[in-house]
């Protein structure tokens, strides 16, 4: 398998979530400006999208979008998933939430074209943190043990960080839980990332 991300971008969501699955793949950087990977190779020839991440499979079939992509992880390591009969359901709805309500608002807040459309993204992006900091059922989203969403989740507050957002008390405590474990550690370090 392969995964083909840039350090720090959205695909760290997906790095993450290879490792606590115990997957052995391949990471490729691309850069994101040349849409070249690290080896030369034409990026948007892999995806015409021209964006991370890409997760090769090992029959070569590609997979894109940051939802399909963990709900594919999920569904073949059932420790991250929630448990139950609504399990896979709760979980894409999570992720959509995640992708369609925080994910995006930071485009908006990165690329502000002005006219307190950044204030705007900061205000939505506080609403939805906050709405999730009240969703958690335990120690991570959906309870006490860690889901692909939380490697999302992760990711997003390592962006709202960045921003300089303030981050709801237990999202807080929950950053640095994700931090702690061994898979977060070993694909930070592999960004080069802290
Ligand atoms: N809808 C896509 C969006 C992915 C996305 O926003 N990727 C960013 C990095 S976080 C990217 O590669 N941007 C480069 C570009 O759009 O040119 C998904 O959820 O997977």
């Amino acid at each position: 398998m392969k995964l083909y991300l840039k350090s720090g971008a959205c695909s760290l969501a997906d790095h993450i979530s290879l490792h606590e699955a115990g997957f052995e793949f391949e990471r490729i950087d691309v850069d994101l400006k040349t849409k070249r990977t690290a080896s030369g190779e034409d990026f948007t020839q892999i995806n015409p999208k021209g964006y991370v991440p890409v997760l090769e499979l090992d029959n070569g079939e590609r997979l894109t979008e940051n939802v399909a992509i963990m709900s594919w992880i999920a569904q073949h390591t059932p420790k991250l998933t929630p448990p139950g009969e609504m399990g896979q359901i709760r979980l894409l709805e999570m992720l959509a939430f995640i992708s369609t309500e925080v994910h995006k608002q930071f485009g908006r807040l990165f690329n502000s074209s002005g006219d307190g459309e950044s204030e705007a993204a900061r205000k939505k992006i506080a609403g939805r943190l906050d709405y999730l900091a009240h969703e958690m059922k335990g120690d991570y989203l959906f309870g006490d043990s860690a889901t692909v969403a939380d490697a999302y989740l992760f990711t997003m507050l390592r962006w709202a960080k960045g921003a300089k957002l303030e981050i709801p008390g237990p999202l807080t405590t929950f950053f640095e839980r994700m931090k702690a474990r061994p898979a977060v550690k070993q694909a930070l370090e592999h960004e080069g990332l802290e």
